[in-house]
Order: C-alpha cells, then structure tokens, then sequence
C-alpha cells in the first residue's frame, strides 16, 4: 500500500523508540516530567516564544489555544476554509461559546485584509466583541500554501491596531518554513500565539505544542487541565517528539519534491485538473473531471490498485506525501494514477 491519505499516517522511527523507551519520567501535571519541560523548551526557543506546552493533538492545541484568547460570547476573525472552522467540529463554539465570524479564503490561505478590517465589531451592545484573528500555516486545504513572513506582519499590524491578539494554526509550520527559506520564528515573530504538530510531516507518534508568553501559557495550561489534557509521565510522548524536531526538520524538502513530482505527472492526466504550481509544500489537491466517476468511487478503485488517498470533496481528493513515501513509491503511484485517471 502506498498511503498518501495524510502525513498523520507516519510512522515513529527507530531513534524515537529509542529515545521513548529510555526517557526520564515525571509527573506532568506536576511539572515534574524532564522530558516533557525539555521539549517545552525547544519548542519555545525555536518559535522565539517565552514558553511552550505540550497538549495531545492539534485540534485540542488550537481549542486551547482560542479559549485561552476568547471568552464566552467573544469572536474570532477567521478563514472558511480553516481547519479550525472546518475539521475541528466547532469545538470552539460548542465548548468555549466562542463566535466563529469567516472570511473567504483566497487559493493561497489568505485572507483580503480590506474585508477582515471591515469585520472587526465595532464597541455595541448588539455585537459580539471582536478578540482574535487566527491564521493558519501552512494552509491545508489551500493547496497547502505557506503564509509569509510579510502578510503575517499585516495582520499582525491590523489586530495591534484594533487590539485583537492573533493565533496561527502553524500544525505544518516547519513546512512552511522549509518551503519558504525562513526560520520557524520568523513566522511566528508576528502572532500571539501557535500551534505546531510533532505528529504529522515530523513523523512523531503523537503530541502538539502550543506557545506564546509565560502568562499565555499558564492560563493554557489551566484549560488544558479542564479538557482532560493534563497527561502525567507524559514524557514518553515527549521523547518522541524531541528526535522529530531535532532529526526529521531537514528532509521536509523531500516530501516537497516528491509532492511536485506527483502534481506535475498528474497535470498530465485526462481526467484531472490541477496547477502544479500551486504545489509548494507536501499537499496535492486533485480536481476530477465531473464527467467521470466521482471522488468516492475513484478513490475507491485507487485503494484497489495499493494507492490510497482521501476525498475531500464531491469531484475531489488530497495526496499528501511524507517520510513513508520514497521517490520510487511516487513512480509507481504514478503509474496507478494513470490508469485508472489517465
Ligand atoms: N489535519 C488532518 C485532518 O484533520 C484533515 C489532515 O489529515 O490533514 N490544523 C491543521 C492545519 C491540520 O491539518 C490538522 C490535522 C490539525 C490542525 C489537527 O491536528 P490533529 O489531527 O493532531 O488533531
């Protein structure tokens, strides 16, 4: 099988089990877990944050991270097509009673900041009050596309002008980073806060981060706890996650290029309409002619010949490469493609 359904599917390596099996252990919630204080500390140092919390999952990262900014009633200024907005069951309205206010994103995970200003409540009893804006980078379901530093800088002037704080879903942050030949804090200078996963393109088993400044971080930490996310000889996890950030950084660019070359042998294909130049990091979104068998059924007969991918849509599917995927396994899914889209 060669399973480009996500980067989530990534195995931990060798030197992770390693490192989990032989870990110094504490309690965390205690603050007692080496392991865990230690992965806090990188992380923070490489975003350029003061600190850094170690949380389960992505979703629960952003879900902290938005009830940590908003209160009840409070709104946030995002994109419609955010994972925050989309794959997050709206756990931030439904737990934390926090307003979600969308504006289209634009192909490459922007937003038009002209309408994002317009959006901001003015101070009225009628309206919910206006406290975050979050982005997210790379943007996954826009192709992927990596935020520069230069928008980051704009929407960090529009929320200090209007008071609001700003939260960047950064789950593929060192994607973007790599992709974009800039350091991770350079991305993360402009916003609040972030969350970064260790368990997607990193290939760790489990575990995200969360950062920003200390008193951010202590109040994270206490709706970490309310969530069920306080996770005891945590360092386990921890472990795993050092040897992501410090081993598996440098081969992103591999997925990326494995990722160009599917685009562009796809670009070739009859039934299927996609730019691959719009393919900056490991994403590949795939348009399929609505004459043909829909998403379901190609992605049905794509897992029949080893190919597995996932559809995201009526007429649409998403391959993501990772450290799963060789160049070789590229080719061959290549080959798949083109029979059965060809
Ligand atoms: N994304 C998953 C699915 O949920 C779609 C994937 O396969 O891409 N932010 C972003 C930008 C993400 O892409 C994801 C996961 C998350 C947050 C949530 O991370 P987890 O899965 O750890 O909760």
């Amino acid at each position: 099988m060669i399973d480009l359904r996500s980067d989530t599917v990534t195995l931990p390596t060798d030197a992770m089990r390693q490192a989990m099996a032989s870990a110094d252990l504490g309690d965390d919630v205690f603050g007692e877990d080496p392991t865990v204080r230690a992965l806090e500390k990188r992380a923070a140092e490489m975003t350029g944050k003061e600190d850094a919390m170690l949380v389960p999952s992505g979703t629960m990262a952003n879900l902290i991270s938005l009830l940590t900014h908003c209160g009840r009633g409070d709104e946030v200024i995002l994109g419609d097509q955010a994972h925050i907005f989309f794959y997050e069951q709206g756990g931030s309205a439904a737990v934390g009673g926090i307003h979600p206010r969308t504006i289209p994103n634009r192909p490459d995970g922007t937003m038009d900041l002209n309408r994002v200003g317009d959006s901001i409540r003015a101070d009225d009893p009628h309206f919910p009050r206006t406290r975050l804006i979050a982005v997210e980078n790379t943007h996954n379901r826009c192709s992927g596309n990596p935020l520069p530093p230069a928008y980051l800088k704009d929407v960090a002037q529009l929320a200090a002008e209007n008071n609001l704080a700003v939260h960047m879903d950064g789950a593929r942050i060192f994607n973007a980073a790599t992709a974009l030949g800039v350091s991770v804090a350079e991305l993360a200078e402009h916003v609040d806060s972030l969350s970064f996963c260790l368990s997607k393109g990193l290939a760790a088993p489990v575990g995200s981060l969360v950062c920003g400044r200390h008193t951010f971080i202590r109040n994270a930490r206490r709706n970490r706890k309310v969530l069920g996310g306080g996770m005891r000889q945590a360092g386990v996890i921890a472990a795993a996650g050092i040897v992501a950030l410090e081993e598996m950084i440098g081969r992103l660019e591999e997925d990326h290029r494995n990722a160009r070359l599917l685009a562009e042998g796809l670009s070739a294909m009859g039934r299927v309409r996609i730019d691959p130049q719009r393919v900056k990091t490991n994403i590949v979104y795939v348009d399929l002619d609505r004459q043909g068998p829909a998403a379901a059924e190609t992605v049905a007969r794509l897992a029949e010949e080893g190919v597995r991918v996932g559809a995201t849509g009526a007429y649409q599917f998403r391959a993501v490469t990772h450290y799963g995927i060789t160049g070789d396994q590229v080719e061959s899914a290549l080959k798949v493609f083109a029979r059965i889209l060809g």
